[in-house]
């Protein structure tokens, strides 16, 4: 709890050996004995015998040398397939080159393939290992020919041969090549024995306003096969663009197993590589690329490992000159927005959009970047970038990057290479006073402008912290030497938070002195002096000599001693000092639960719901490789608990079965619930009771104050709190918490905070409760679930929304 103030390996797969097959089969096809015969007529068994051994032997000489020769032999060689372009520039492109049994694409294929021949015929390497190759595809510009050529290459020659063909690259791009050239580096598709029947591969040339639909094999019934390689050419008009729109995307999360490849281009070039994606896209952060041209190639490569649903894309085409896709142009007038084109999807390769901003004359231009993600290509920008009045930018940066122009006038140009698209960029411009860059707020050194109120707050609003420097705290501030403030409640917390260690020292006390419990530091004479001067009173405490004190009094811990009934815990200050006051939050959560990995941690949070079940979060429950958190046997559950050091003296319940959300989504969060049956019944106490239920269509105000408790982490990155922490936070707007999230909120979240910072649920609260007070009875409303760290300003706490699941929760309960 914080409350705080605060081209991998690309499409080169490896498909089993069918030689290794044959083997399997020698073996199995060992002949079968008549063994009746066998039996009857003994020098015939033995005779048999002979046999079987002779053939055994045969057999195990024959494997020996299949494995020689296949394991052994230096020259073993490989398939190596390698796909390539090349235009043909004095050739016009006619519709019949879109069809592979069409005489004019057998006759030009035929010219491609000669010329590739006699190309190869000039190296000795590529030469000797032709073996042929394949006209697959033409398109427009003149003419652009995709072929794939076959070598079988020595083990030992494949460096070379990968060596031949990049030089042949270098040969024949660019003017050397006179009339014919090889457009791109061509790279190796596939290596090893690869299969052709793994590899399938589809064409479509979608025609108008046509979506075609594309999926990966089996989908939505079946997960994609392992082992495959598919490829789907996707063509348009000329004048048209493709836009591949992914609806479904979800696949394995590691892109060395499983990936899709999206090309600007008919064939697996890697110049013209859009974009690799693996893992699972939700709709709410959708998937979508255009082209540059009227071609577009979707690859999808699997290996043997796996299970997941795949994708479904639709395949739309666009006008080249259509206003979405096209960009640039002038702006005028005092402020604005412009994004790159299909922004917030993926901008098209090779493109280039200049934007000339013109506003009133004497101000000067701010652009703003809300969303800033180009794909760098190098570190100094050499690939996709935006040029702003010629500095350029690119990478992604951080949101609502800023520039200026010092004038009225300035261009942004945005680049896009042939390769590695991204999202691209929004922006904002705005004029503003030369003089006065920043009305009514504060100037940052950077230029930044940033509220009035957030100067001196303890946060780096400015993002290079001079909206920090230099300042006179408030008295609920450490006064940092550097001129730093920050949160009081930072103060001797063993983490140097001012950055010069103002605010660690004078935290433990000199000899000679004694440290009060709250940690105030009084003279060692001053215990049991008989007046307290640690302001909590506590070295007035244990010194046995309140003579006014008797058994049917209560002695405070200031030494004074109050003969009042009941006074532990009324609401009043009785003692002076509090002391009677204190400790009173033990049971004011009976419903929390500690979850501990058995004789290891405590892990997360989760409230009692009855005698038997406990509801937590799906994510508390999911194994990793170190721990198996699904399985009941892993955890025990402390109920009652208050200071984690007290564990030894509670409740404590081994579980019984753990069922999580049967839609908990690993990497959206949605569905984020799970609930625990405990081993045996649990009886009501003082400090262990359950929370109340919401009923299914409960609702919580906007703004609503809720309660949030645990042992998480007091600060981002920080350790787990030993006393049961609470905080309260508000109900925060979905739709304005779905922004502030980037649009990761489902209507199973709900989103609770203070947007200011500081107050929030961390790391070790999850699982635990959000309670919502109705009726003087506590509602469990949410489960702590995840958020963007911890208190951070405009980030807050994401909670499962616990109305959602009342059915569910009486179908497995019963509660
Ligand atoms: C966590 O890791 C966690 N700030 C829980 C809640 C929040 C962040 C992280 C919300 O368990």
């Amino acid at each position: 709890m914080d409350v705080d103030i605060d081209a991998g390996p690309g499409a080169m797969r490896f498909i089993p050996d069918p030689v290794n097959k044959d083997w399997d089969q020698a073996v199995t096809f060992l002949p079968a004995s008549d063994n009746k015969k066998l039996e009857k007529n003994s020098p015939g068994r033995i005779g048999a015998i002979v046999a079987v051994v002779i053939l055994a032997a045969i057999l195990a000489l024959i494997i020996g040398i299949v494995v020689w020769h296949f394991h052994f032999r230096k020259d073993l060689k490989i398939q190596k397939i390698y796909t390539g372009s090349l235009s043909i520039s004095n050739e016009a492109f006619v519709d019949a080159y879109e069809n592979p049994d069409s005489p004019e694409f057998k006759k030009l294929a035929n010219q491609v393939l000669t010329q590739l021949k006699s190309m190869y015929s000039d190296s000795p390497q590529l030469s000797r290992y032709y073996i042929g190759s394949q006209v697959q595809a033409f398109s427009e510009g003149s003419v652009i020919a995709y072929y794939e050529s076959e070598f079988a290459v020595p083990v030992d020659q494949e460096a070379a041969v990968d060596q031949a063909v990049s030089n042949l690259n270098d040969i024949y791009s660019g003017s050397k090549a006179g009339k014919r050239q090889i457009e791109t580096n061509q790279g190796p598709l596939v290596l090893g024995n690869f299969v052709s029947s793994a590899s399938t591969r589809f064409s479509q040339h979608t025609k108008g306003f046509v979506e075609d639909i594309i999926k990966s094999p089996g989908f939505p019934d079946i997960p994609y096969p392992p082992n495959s390689f598919v490829q789907w050419q996707l063509r348009g008009d000329p004048d048209y663009v493709l836009k591949l729109t992914f609806d479904t995307f979800n696949l394995e999360q590691n892109c060395t197993n499983d990936f899709v490849r999206v090309y600007d281009s008919l064939v697996a070039v890697n110049k013209y590589i859009m974009a690799e994606k693996c893992g699972y896209y939700s709709p709410s952060d959708p998937l979508a690329f255009i082209s540059s041209r009227n071609v577009m190639l979707v690859t999808l490569v699997t290996n043997e490992v796996g299970n997941f649903p795949g994708f479904k894309a639709r395949v739309s085409q666009i006008k080249k000159d259509d206003p979405s896709v096209k960009c640039g142009g002038t702006l005028t007038g005092s402020t604005g927005i412009f994004t790159s084109p299909n922004f917030p999807n993926y901008y098209p390769p090779n493109t280039t959009c200049q934007w000339n901003i013109e506003v009133p004359v004497g101000k000067f231009i701010k652009l703003k970047f809300p969303k800033f993600m180009v794909s760098t290509g190098g570190s100094i920008c050499m690939g996709d970038y935006v040029d702003i009045v010629g500095k350029r930018l690119c990478g992604q940066q951080s949101a609502n990057m800023l520039s200026t122009v010092n004038s009225n006038k300035g261009t942004v140009v945005f680049v896009s290479d042939a390769s590695n698209v991204d999202r691209g960029f929004s922006a904002t411009f705005e004029a503003y006073e030369p003089t006065d860059p920043c009305p009514d707020q504060f100037q940052c050194s950077n230029k930044r402008c940033v509220n009035r109120s957030m100067r001196c707050d303890g946060w780096n609003d400015c993002r290079d912290s001079s909206d920090e420097v230099n300042c006179q705290c408030d008295p609920y501030m450490i006064q940092c030497k550097n001129g730093f403030c920050k949160p009081m409640f930072w103060r001797c917390d063993g983490v140097d938070d001012c950055g010069d260690g103002t605010d660690e020292v004078n935290c433990g006390c000199k000899t000679g002195q004694f440290q009060c419990k709250n940690d105030q530091c009084v003279s060692e004479k001053q215990k049991c002096d008989g007046t307290p001067d640690c302001k909590d009173g506590s070295d007035e405490e244990g010194c046995g000599r309140d003579l006014s004190c008797t058994v049917s009094t209560f002695a405070c811990a200031n030494g004074k001693c109050i003969s009042k009934p009941n006074p532990i815990c009324d609401g009043q200050n009785d003692c002076g000092d509090n002391s009677d006051e204190s400790n009173c939050d033990v049971g004011e959560f009976p419903w929390q639960v500690s979850l501990h990995i058995k004789n290891v941690a405590h892990v997360c949070g989760a409230s009692v719901i009855s005698e038997r079940w406990l509801v937590t979060a799906a994510h508390c429950v999911q194994d990793d490789a170190k721990y198996r958190y699904s399985q009941p046997g892993t955890w025990d559950a402390y109920l009652g608990l208050h200071k984690q050091r007290d564990k030894q003296i509670v409740t404590k319940r081994a579980l019984k079965q753990i069922i999580p959300h049967p839609s908990y989504n690993p990497y959206t969060y949605d569905f984020d619930i799970a609930l625990m049956e405990l081993e045996s019944p649990i009886t009501y106490s003082e400090t262990i009771r359950p929370v109340c239920l919401p009923t299914a269509t409960d609702t919580y105000p906007t703004g609503g104050t809720v309660t949030i408790t645990g042992w998480g982490a007091t600060r981002e990155g920080g350790s787990g709190a030993q006393v049961l922490q609470k905080a309260q936070v508000r109900i925060i707007n979905s739709t304005v918490c779905d922004q502030l999230m980037n649009g990761q909120i489902s209507s199973r979240m709900m989103c609770a905070g203070v947007l200011s910072g500081g107050v929030d649920a961390c790391q070790g609260d999850s699982g635990g409760p959000l309670t919502y007070l109705s009726s003087e009875r506590m509602f469990l409303a949410g489960v702590v679930s995840w958020g963007d760290g911890c208190a951070r300003r405009n980030k807050p706490g994401i909670y499962t929304f616990v109305p959602k699941f009342r059915g569910w929760i009486k179908e497995k309960t019963g509660v």
